[in-house]
């Protein structure tokens, strides 16, 4: 799209509504006031986005409701900001009571290695928010057109290198903090606000940014945090041990619309290298330069990518060097190995341990049979150390002393938990949206799907000798990717009940997007198009080949009619 074509279109109408919201505050007090319904207007619902919020509604009880003439069943989804996905034991046994007592009682471990409530009626809204705010956490910037929750890689102990990634992600993150006090005002009445209202908002300016922008940062030879898919993304750069600097990645984002050629994901381009401490400047300079430059017409054509897809990676890193000040040196080399989390116990190198546990589809809930949330809080209730949500929906029991291991041991042995690690490698390397029921975007099921897939495909893989192959399956109930699933070996993406667009062939570790094979299958169908794909991979693999790479060298010649594939089966 030309710069001259998006002129000509007057901004959205979120632009107008930023602007005028009086620096984020609009009508959402008075709204979660008013008690003649459980909802809150449309603006005040995508103002409420940038403190975390979301008003949504059971889509499970639409139908029935709206016959019986009622309100649809309203209630809020919260998303807290947690930077790096690490959590004190305390705040986690604030975290569970406030779901037992205020939201629905399970927490989710989202992609962005947080955790959202879910189901928390317009009453309690604030005492959540107060809950919160009584150990240090908030939900400020977890949703909305700013900096999001930054991710970095989840086990700091590893190396001081994975300490130091965890440290700038917090920095930046404080950083990048809106500078109203509407949150403050609005759910803490008035809290920590001194002098009145805030009036200017330096870095971001009174509109905002045009859309959400994520910031990542990875250490090699992992990249669980998906770096190439976030909009700037920092990569570890160490030289003898020590911190050299960062290679920095800019314009990653995974959404599209079915559909629509204007949409698509797109991995992150490298910039090259900057020193350690530029971190602030060059992040700012990109994010001042989407805020100047992104598309404020087209909410579907606003993130960076877009910006730099139009306008080249060129003009962007000149823009950026001009205004932080740094030269992009060229970027050093680094290798990512894998994205997988590790399960179980696994020795640190400061003497401590962490243990590794499986969560599938992040979902922390007392399950017959296995009551992880019951587990957590008993482990919260005596652990000294902390907890760490991965971007794999992942739980980490983090800074474990060798005296207090055989005791984490007893209480998950207790309790039936297990860290996973006899699962299937598919199962393991899976991961899915949240869609149905609260999603307002789903087409699809995902979540709650995710188990009968998982089960499917393990039997072939299974009959096929590749039970224990790390292949990695992503599965959301729309297009938007929020599991990221465009850097799935296996993807499958909601289009309609029971139907998924399959897309095969990206690599294991993040760095290759795969691509549309077959638009719309269901269930089944999608089975039944992989199964003879997976027998052949399983004969007829190079050594060390993962399932990914295979699809891409063998089943998705690069001039091939993908969708014939689909068709075809
Ligand atoms: Fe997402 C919108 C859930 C990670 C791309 N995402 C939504 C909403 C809020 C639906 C809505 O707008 O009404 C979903 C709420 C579901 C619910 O009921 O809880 C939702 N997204 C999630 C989470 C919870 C998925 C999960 O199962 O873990 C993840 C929360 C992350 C966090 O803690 O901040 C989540 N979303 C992502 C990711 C992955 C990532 O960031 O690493 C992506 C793809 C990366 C990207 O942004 O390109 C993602 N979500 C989207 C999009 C498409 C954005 C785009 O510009 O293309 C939407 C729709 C939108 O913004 O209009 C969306
Ligand atoms: Fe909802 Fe789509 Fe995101 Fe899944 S991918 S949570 S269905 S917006």
């Amino acid at each position: 799209m030309s710069s001259e074509s998006k002129e000509a279109r007057p901004p959205t109408e979120n632009e107008s509504l930023k602007g005028e919201s009086r620096f984020l505050r609009g009508k959402i007090a008075e709204d979660l006031a008013d008690t003649s319904t459980a909802g809150i207007s449309e603006d005040s619902t995508k103002l409420a986005k940038f403190h975390g919020m979301y008003m949504q509604d059971d889509r499970d009880l639409r139908m029935a409701l709206k016959k019986a003439g009622k309100e649809k069943a309203f209630a809020f989804m919260v998303r807290i900001r947690l930077p790096g996905g690490r959590a004190t034991a305390a705040q986690w046994l604030v975290l569970d009571r406030l779901a037992e007592e205020l939201a629905s009682p399970s927490l989710r471990i989202t992609t962005r290695q947080t955790i959202q409530f879910h189901g928390v009626v317009k009453g309690n809204v604030k005492a959540l928010v107060k809950g919160l705010r009584s150990v240090l956490l908030d939900s400020i910037s977890a949703c909305g057109d700013v900096n999001r929750n930054v991710m970095a890689p989840p086990n700091p102990e590893r190396s001081p290198l994975h300490q130091m990634a965890y440290e700038a992600a917090c920095e930046w993150s404080r950083y990048a903090l809106p500078k109203t006090t509407a949150y403050y005002e609005i759910y803490l009445d008035g809290e920590l606000v001194d002098g009145g209202e805030q009036t200017s908002e330096p870095m971001y300016g009174p509109t905002y940014l045009p859309r959400k922008f994520k910031v990542g940062f990875a250490v090699p030879p992992s990249n669980d945090v998906d770096i190439f898919s976030h909009d700037l993304g920092f990569i570890v750069i160490g030289e003898n041990g020590k911190l050299a600097g960062y290679n920095v990645t800019a314009g990653g984002g995974q959404g599209m619309s079915h559909g629509n050629v204007k949409t698509f994901p797109r991995l992150g381009d490298l910039l090259g290298f900057i020193p350690a401490d530029k971190i602030n400047e060059v992040a700012r300079a990109v994010l001042e330069t989407q805020r100047d430059f992104g598309d404020r017409t087209d909410r579907k054509h606003a993130r960076l990518k877009y910006t730099i897809e139009d306008r080249g990676v060129a003009w962007f890193k000149g823009e950026v060097e001009k205004r932080s000040g740094v030269a992009f040196a060229p970027a050093r080399p680094f290798e990512f190995t894998t994205i997988s989390d590790p399960v179980g116990w696994q020795e640190c190198a400061d003497g401590t341990w962490f243990y590794g546990l499986h969560v599938l589809s992040g979902r922390v809930k007392d399950a017959p049979g296995y009551p992880i949330k019951t587990a957590l809080r008993e482990i919260a209730g005596i652990h000294t150390g902390d907890f760490r949500l991965t971007p794999s929906q992942n739980f980490t029991i983090s800074g474990v002393s060798p005296g207090q291991k055989p005791v984490i041991e007893a209480i998950l042995a207790k309790h039936g938990i297990t860290d996973g690690a006899h699962h299937t490698g598919l199962r393991l390397n899976a991961l899915s949206c949240v869609a149905l029921p609260t999603c307002g975007l789903a087409l699809a099921e995902s979540e709650r799907v995710l188990p009968e897939i998982l089960a499917k495909f393990e039997t072939v893989l299974e009959e096929a000798g590749l039970r224990d192959d790390a292949i990695s399956i992503r599965v959301t109930g729309c297009p938007n990717g929020c599991a990221r699933p465009y850097l799935g070996e296996i993807a499958l993406i909601g289009k309609a009940p029971n139907k998924y667009a399959v897309y095969l062939g990206a690599n294991h570790v993040g760095t290759r997007l795969n691509r549309l094979v077959a638009p719309s299958l269901p269930i089944d169908g999608a089975v039944a198009l992989l199964t003879p794909i997976i027998k052949r991979y399983a004969l007829e693999r190079d050594p060390g080949e993962g399932f990914g790479d295979f699809c891409d060298r063998v089943i998705l010649p690069r001039d091939a009619t993908l969708h014939s594939i689909g068709t075809a089966a």
